[in-house]
């Protein structure tokens, strides 16, 4: 497969393999975020990205519809997060977090 193609599967896959552990299908609760951080999140830098000790806290951020869970586009977001953060990083571009207007844009 090529890289995009794995990357695009991958995240469909991370999701499925979690939501549909527990509770409810299809959304991350807090427990199956908790395992998503844990154990598919690695590296150092992105790791730094997320608070995974305080779970209700990286919750509150990802779940913008505010039910409680994380569905697929909550969590798609958030990966797309990590990537940009990885991105500045990489391109020495300050990385400051911009919080709200791209958010409100796709709304
Ligand atoms: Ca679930
Ligand atoms: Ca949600």
């Amino acid at each position: 497969m090529a890289r995009l193609d794995q990357v695009i599967t991958n995240i469909v896959d991370v999701f499925l393999e979690y939501a549909d552990d527990d509770g409810k299908k299809r959304q991350l609760n807090k427990e199956e975020l908790k395992k998503v951080f844990e154990q598919e999140i690695q590296s150092p830098e992105l790791k730094g990205k997320i608070n995974a000790n305080d779970i209700e806290e990286a919750m509150e951020t990802m779940d913008k519809n505010h039910d409680g869970e994380v569905n697929f586009r909550e969590f798609c977001r958030c990966v797309c997060d990590l990537a940009k953060c990885y991105y500045h990083k990489k391109t020495g571009k300050g990385g400051k977090k911009s919080k709200g207007k791209e958010q409100e844009e796709e709304q």
